[in-house]
């Protein structure tokens, strides 16, 4: 019999859970954090599903994992933990981990208010501030380069009938679909009727299509669903609900969501470098993204987008995975 604890700072991102692992991960091998993901998927996903999925978790959990930074290039090392998988880069969960990460003094930056993250997808640089109770008000994140991957795929929904769908790459990759004449805009929509739709559809792409990273193979797939509407409050930019794992929209505006947005609208002549897009979740908290850079993603011409937003931490929680519970490694009511 084995029992394994694990200790947590539990945190939230304008509304999204991020579970920040700060003891008790699995040493990994590997060179980079590319690698160490790859060792994680293959070994310890048992850890994942039991700190995200149920009794410990929920279907919108998320959470990272932290590392010893393996090169003088980072401050530390980040593995991003889900109930939809191990993704290569979360922006949420990157934001909370910040603020976690600052706030608890886990980690000292080498220079005070900027934080060299190593993701599996590749550098991300945090930069934040403090209020005068020196806790962290906002951070601000330089996420990996994005880029639009593929324009107006039809696709097939058991729901809507046929949608038309752009794909863009934010950390992740993302089919975004627009209001059109079978989809009327997130806005006449529930959370419960948009989940109902999203897994179909994520089914459907990835059998019609494929998805991979021009420069980094491991990263393939379509793992989200970004629906788009009108916004709530007048002067932000865009608003989506983004699907996730099997029942989970995103409660804040998904910072790799927000990410492939800003890619899709710059190769649309929509966003220029220098703009700012403020983006709104189902819930109506917000990020602020910005287009640092232009940049080359293979033969794609992308961008380095920023996504700037807050977290809140919310406890300590010190989670045990016990053998001799028939739920140890998690389950899910779908
Ligand atoms: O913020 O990048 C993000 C994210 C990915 C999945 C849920 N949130």
């Amino acid at each position: 019999m084995s029992c394994k604890t694990f200790f947590c700072v539990d945190a939230h991102t304008c509304g999204n859970p991020v579970r920040v692992v700060c003891g008790g991960a699995p040493l990994l091998k590997g060179v980079n954090m590319s690698e160490k993901r790859q060792h994680f998927l293959k070994q310890f996903d048992w850890i994942r599903r039991g700190l995200m999925f149920e009794p410990r978790g929920h279907d919108m959990m998320s959470g990272t994992l932290i590392y010893e930074a393996s090169s003088d290039e980072f401050d530390v090392s980040i593995l991003f933990i889900e109930t939809s998988g191990c993704l290569p880069m979360c922006g949420h969960g990157t934001i909370g981990t910040v603020t976690v990460l600052i706030e608890k003094e886990i980690v000292t930056p080498k220079t005070e208010g900027i934080l060299r993250i190593e993701t599996p997808a590749g550098l991300v640089v945090a930069t934040y501030n403090r209020d005068e109770k020196n806790r962290v008000k906002s951070v601000k994140i330089v996420n990996v380069a994005s880029f639009l991957h593929s324009t107006s795929l039809e696709i097939s929904s058991d729901t809507l009938g046929t949608l038309k769908v752009d794909v863009a790459f934010g950390g992740n990759f993302y089919a975004i679909v627009e209001p059109q004449e079978n989809f009327s805009g997130i806005e006449n929509f529930t959370a419960g009727q948009l989940i109902s739709m999203s897994a179909q559809l994520r089914k459907s792409l990835n059998e019609r299509y494929d998805f991979v990273h021009p420069l980094n193979e491991t990263i393939c797939g379509l793992s989200h669903i970004e629906w788009t509407g009108s916004v709530i409050d007048e002067s932000s930019t865009a608003r989506n609900a983004v699907f996730y794992g099997d029942k989970a929209i995103d409660r804040s505006p998904c910072g790799t969501g927000t990410s492939a947005r800003m890619a899709q609208w710059y190769s649309q002549g929509k966003l220029k470098k220098g703009d700012t897009f403020i983006h709104e979740s189902f819930i109506g908290s917000k990020f602020i993204g910005e287009i640092v850079e232009e940049v080359k993603v293979g033969s794609y011409d992308g961008i380095i987008p920023s996504v700037e937003g807050w977290a809140k931490i919310i406890g300590l929680n010190t989670i045990t995975i016990d053998d001799d519970d028939p739920y140890a490694h998690g389950f899910q009511v779908i």
